[in-house]
């Protein structure tokens, strides 16, 4: 899955046609890449982001997704947790949700299920602006698959069918270094689930920190080991940035049999 990011640090104006073609060729080049899923989001999630409003998302994402559905058939995800841009975005062409409130904003669960798409939950302790402040678990991986159990079986009550729904741990949303790690030596026990695993780690703040220290520029071999380890581990789809040398460092590892790649 390769990340899209439609927001101002990325872009200088959300919507307007040059941003657009931008972000067009951006996804294009991921897919060529060996993307198989283009996550397509136009808030922030990283720690202390703020949030954006519903029109300013929705100017963001759109266009962007139309431009990528009129030219190719690459899959599309959209990274949101507003009931109004996944109805939108679905409309426009994309294929998923990715929600990293899993669905717990009003509204959502109930979108999601008149939707009919396929859909991936999100752990996440606190919500983005403050969620980094005071991280606590006593045991991050069984409350981690606790969540997401309790998450599932919402989401099988509101009639959504298991086969549509994917799991991610949340790998930086309310958790310290040490949680981080936790989650990523007992990856294989998600698979008790019985739901396909999304693991991000690309160029977040816990690679820099393993690194001893190291800015969100150079954190590329980092995150790239860090996506083959989650593979070996279980996960199904790894989110990342750098799509050619994450396809090619799986490829290499023989971990990318099953895939049409
Ligand atoms: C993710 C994810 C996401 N991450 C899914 N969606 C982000 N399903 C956005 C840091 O510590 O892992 N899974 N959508 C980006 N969020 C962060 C979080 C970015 C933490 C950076 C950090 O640096």
């Amino acid at each position: 899955m390769g990340i899209l990011n439609v927001t101002p640090d990325s872009f200088s104006d959300g919507g307007n046609h040059e941003s657009t073609q931008s972000a067009l060729q951006q996804a294009l080049k991921m897919a060529e890449d060996g993307a198989a899923i283009i996550d397509v989001g136009g808030e922030s999630t990283r720690p202390g982001a703020a949030p954006v409003s519903l029109d300013e998302e929705l100017q963001r994402v759109i266009p962007v997704i139309e431009a990528i559905r009129k030219v190719s058939e690459v899959s599309i995800s959209v990274d949101s947790g507003k009931p109004e841009v996944m109805r939108a975005a679905i409309a426009a062409g994309a294929d998923w949700i990715n929600d990293i409130y899993a669905l717990r904003k009003p509204g959502a669960l109930a979108q999601a299920a008149a939707l009919e798409c396929p859909l991936c939950l999100m752990h996440m302790q606190g919500r983005p602006g403050t969620m980094q402040q005071a991280p606590h678990y006593n045991n991050v991986v069984d409350e981690v698959l606790t969540f997401l159990s309790d998450r599932i079986a919402a989401c099988e009550a509101a009639g959504i069918a298991r086969s549509r729904i994917w799991v991610d741990p949340g790998f930086g949303f309310g958790k310290r270094l040490e949680h981080n790690l936790q989650l990523l030596s007992g990856l294989d026990r998600f698979r008790a689930l019985n739901v396909p695993l999304l693991v991000g780690i690309s160029r977040k703040s816990m690679v820099g920190e393993l690194l001893g220290g190291r800015e969100v520029g150079e954190r590329l071999f980092g995150s790239v080991g860090a996506a083959v380890v989650a593979v070996e581990r279980g996960a199904n789809i790894v989110r990342v940035h750098d799509v050619g040398e994450t396809h090619e460092a799986l490829m290499g590892a023989g971990l990318m049999r099953g895939s049409s790649a």
